[in-house]
Formats: structure tokens, C-alpha cells, sequence
């Protein structure tokens, strides 16, 4: 059985009014033993009442209204109780440590939704979407949180297993019932566009789920190129403080400087970077290994080259690393007179944008680029359901990889009964990410699909 938790739901510091919450078998009781105001075991339930919280001694600490929720039908489906305190950092740590004196444990941290997904009121993935409502910061953002709150990712999930299911019964007749002629043998080319299909469904999904973390976690955005063309310079333009040091002074940017900026609802994660260059110096050099680094885990590189500098071999070369990440060249101080060739470049004219950050021209183009390589403007627009966590994609990372194992399988002639239990497994793992594999369920889905009785 479960003991009784209680907790602070509100933000910590000052407010008019603070929450204070207790969920388990005693939480009324409890609550009930510091309340003056109507029994709370007599209430009804889903009911605010006005009343006092007192000490042991009958002190009044705060007039208080408490919500009382009886199971099963509250957040944790166990019996639920809030205390609406006044919102000090006194009279809320008072009513907590009265909760405990009288027999409540002080919750872990999320345990109040760990109870919602043991109880079987959310799953996993509606469980993991309450965290990101919370940290919730863009539109975006809440549309995702919401989406995925009321089950709609969920049903992503549940939609292959149910395909699944289906393959799973049909192989299941065929070996357990080769008596109902009926019944269409499931022959290896009968099952291939099948699996083809959940492969493709999986594909689809994974996909857009790089919408998904763009969403959640925004788009990770390195300046990266030689020291002096203007790097930091932009960083400032773009967060609108002066956040780096910049001077004419090549290697001024030691060490990584960050900051955020918002397109559209999407968030970019700005990094600006150390000039890449060789040097003795110890610090820089340490600098422009994190400038690698840095380079190498973005989601985006903002490639920049001085417009008044010649094309070395160096610059060539580092163009030639960022080629394979996401990109866009941008050359800077377009003020001065230029010393090199665009066709030198040996790029796409799509990627290049011309600046002069000092004069502050070019930057609107820039955020049209971003906004047009990352369809930042359809994000913005479309529903947005999608797996934006990275545990649930790697789960669904690995079911791909199996699923294609299982499809190369069948194309190699391997018998249908061989593959059944790799099926079954996948399904199983498929489970994992909304957090609902059950054996019983899958016999209770594939016979209540299956009219076998008639
Ligand atoms: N003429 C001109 N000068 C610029 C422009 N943008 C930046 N600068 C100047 O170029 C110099 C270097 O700018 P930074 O922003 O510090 O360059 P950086 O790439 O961060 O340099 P490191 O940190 O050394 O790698 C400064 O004197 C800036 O004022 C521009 O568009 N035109
Ligand atoms: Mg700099």
C-alpha cells in the first residue's frame, strides 16, 4: 500500500497564493486532524473548502481553502487533497511541516506523477509531456506538451502496435488453427508488404520527430570560422546585448559564449565559438578545440568568412568539415572592399548571405534562411504531435533497425514461424515508450480483432 506524500506544487519565493498537496490512502485524514472548518471526511467530493490550518496547540497559521478529490477520479487516482495557503514562504513551509508531523512523507521529486503512471491513469509518454508543459516556454512548446498530454503521441505509438497485432494474429492462425480454410495462409510474400508498411509508418514517424526536438530543445547554432571576421560581433547583434567581447584583436573569443534567441516561436541555442587558427598559445589552442567540438555536435553551423580577407587553403578546408553538417556561409563585412571570388567558394549561391554586421544589413535575411532550412514557418502552423524526447526515439531507432531486419529476413525465404517471436519482441519494445507492454494484452487485442467462436 502506499503511504501518503505531500508536497509544495507552487514556485518557491512569493506569491498571493501557494498550493500545498497531499495525495495517498491518509491524506484527508491527515488534513483533517489540522483543519478547523467542516469535516473533511463528510465533504463531498471535487469540493474547495473554507476553513484554518492550526497547530497542535490550536495556534491559527493560515486561513486556508482545500480542495478535497476522492479517488479514483484525481490526478494520482488515489485520494487527493490541496490546501490553498497564502502564498509566504512561512505559512506554506509551516502547513508542509504540520503534513508531516501528523504522518505524511514528503514527496520525491515528480512522484506525484509517478503515481499517475503507476496507477495507470497516464502512460509514460503523457507522464514525460507533464514535465515538458511545465517547462513549456514557447507556444510551440504548449501546443506539443498538450498534444502529447491528452494521448495524441500516444496514439502514434499505439497505431504500429496495433498494425503489429494484426501481423501477430494473422501468422497466429495460420500455425495454431491450419484447420480454417478461411483463413488466408500468410505466405512470406504476403507478409513483406505488410512489414513494409510498419517500416515506413516508423520512418515517418522518426522523421518528424527531429520537428519534435527542434521544438522541445531548439536548434543547437555554432559561429564558427577565423579569428577577426566578426563572429561575436554577430552574436551581439542577434541577442541584442553585448554579450561577447569583441575587438580587432584576432583571438579575443577564448572560450564558448551562449546565448538564446527566439524565431518565430523556435528557439536557437546562439553559440559563438573561439577563431579557428593555429597558435602556441595554450588557451587559445584549448579554445579552438572547443570550437571543433562545438562545430561538430550543432544542429546548424553559421559558417563566417571576411569579405576583405583572401580565400586561404585554410578556410577552404574548414569548408570542407562543415559541408557535411547543416550550414550557411555567411560573409561578413560587406562594408569593405571584397578580396576574394563567391565561385571560389565552390557552394550553392542558396547558402551564402552577404553581411555587414557593423551596419547591422543582412541579419533579417539570415533569419529567413534559418526559418526556410528548418520549415520553421509549417512547425509553427501544423498541429505538433510528434516523439520529441530522446528516449522514446531511440527506443523507436532501434524497433527500425529490427523491423528491417525482420523484412530482409522474409525476402531470404527464412520460415514465418522463425520470425514471429522477433515480431512479438518488437512489439514488446514498441510497448516501452508509452510504458504499456503486457503479454495479457496482446492475447486480450489479437482474439478480440479475430471472431475465431463462429
Ligand atoms: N568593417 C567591419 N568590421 C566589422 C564588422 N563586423 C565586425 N567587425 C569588426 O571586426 C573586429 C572583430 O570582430 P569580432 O566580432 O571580435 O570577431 P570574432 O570573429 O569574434 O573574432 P575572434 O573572437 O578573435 O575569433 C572588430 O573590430 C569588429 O568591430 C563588419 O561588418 N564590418
Ligand atoms: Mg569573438
Amino acid at each position: 500500500m502506499n503511504d501518503t506524500i505531500c508536497a509544495i506544487s507552487t514556485a518557491g519565493g512569493l506569491g498571493a497564493i501557494a498550493i500545498v498537496r497531499a495525495s495517498g490512502e491518509d491524506a484527508i485524514d491527515i488534513v483533517n486532524k489540522i483543519f478547523e472548518g467542516p469535516d473533511l471526511h463528510k465533504v463531498k467530493s471535487h469540493t474547495i473548502n473554507y476553513g484554518h490550518i492550526v497547530d497542535e496547540n490550536k495556534n491559527v497559521i493560515d486561513e486556508v481553502l482545500v480542495s478535497v478529490m476522492k479517488a479514483p477520479h484525481t490526478f494520482t487516482v488515489e485520494d487527493v487533497v490541496e490546501i490553498n495557503t497564502h502564498g509566504g514562504v512561512a505559512p506554506t513551509n509551516r502547513v508542509l511541516e504540520l503534513l508531516m508531523e501528523n504522518g505524511c512523507r514528503m514527496a520525491e521529486p515528480g512522484e506525484f506523477t509517478k503515481r499517475a503512471f503507476l496507477n495507470g491513469r497516464i502512460d509514460l509518454l503523457e507522464a514525460e509531456a507533464v514535465m515538458d508543459m511545465i517547462d513549456a516556454k514557447t507556444e510551440t512548446q504548449r501546443k506539443m506538451a498538450i498534444n502529447q498530454i491528452d494521448g495524441k503521441t500516444s496514439n502514434l505509438i499505439n497505431e504500429l502496435r496495433s498494425d503489429m497485432v494484426q501481423i501477430i494474429s494473422n501468422i497466429n492462425v495460420n500455425i495454431d488453427y491450419p484447420e480454417y480454410d478461411d483463413v488466408d495462409i500468410i505466405t512470406n510474400d504476403l507478409l513483406i508488404p505488410k512489414i513494409t508498411n510498419l517500416k515506413e509508418k516508423i520512418n515517418k514517424i522518426l522523421k518528424e520527430s527531429e520537428n519534435g526536438k527542434i521544438i522541445k530543445d531548439g536548434i543547437n547554432t555554432s559561429i564558427i570560422g577565423r579569428p577577426n571576421v566578426g563572429k561575436s560581433s554577430l552574436l551581439n547583434a542577434l541577442l541584442q546585448e553585448d554579450k561577447a567581447i569583441v575587438t580587432d584583436i584576432a583571438g579575443t573569443t577564448r572560450d564558448i559564449v551562449e546565448g538564446q534567441i527566439s524565431i518565430n516561436g523556435i528557439i536557437l541555442n546562439m553559440i559563438d565559438t573561439a577563431g579557428i587558427r593555429e597558435t602556441e598559445d595554450k588557451i587559445e589552442s584549448i579554445g579552438v578545440e572547443k570550437s571543433l567540438k562545438t562545430m561538430e555536435e550543432s544542429d546548424l553551423i553559421l559558417f563566417m568568412i571576411n569579405n576583405n580577407e583572401e580565400l586561404t587553403d585554410d578556410i577552404k578546408e574548414l569548408l570542407t568539415k562543415v559541408k557535411n553538417k547543416k550550414y550557411l556561409v555567411l560573409i561578413n563585412k560587406n562594408d569593405l572592399e571584397s578580396k576574394f571570388d563567391r565561385g571560389e567558394l565552390m557552394i550553392d549561391e542558396d547558402k551564402i548571405i552577404n553581411l555587414s554586421v557593423i551596419n547591422n544589413t543582412g541579419i533579417d535575411e539570415l533569419k529567413e534562411k534559418i526559418i526556410e532550412l528548418f520549415n520553421i514557418n509549417v512547425l509553427e502552423t501544423k498541429d505538433p504531435t510528434y516523439l520529441s524526447n530522446s528516449r522514446s526515439i531511440s527506443i523507436l531507432r532501434k524497433c527500425l533497425k529490427r523491423v528491417n531486419d525482420v523484412e530482409k529476413a522474409l525476402k531470404d525465404n527464412m520460415p514465418i514461424d522463425m520470425i514471429e517471436l522477433d515480431i512479438k519482441n518488437i512489439w514488446e519494445e514498441l510497448g516501452t515508450i508509452n510504458g504499456t507492454t503486457y503479454e495479457e494484452e496482446l492475447i486480450d487485442e489479437m482474439f478480440s480483432r479475430f471472431c475465431l467462436g463462429k
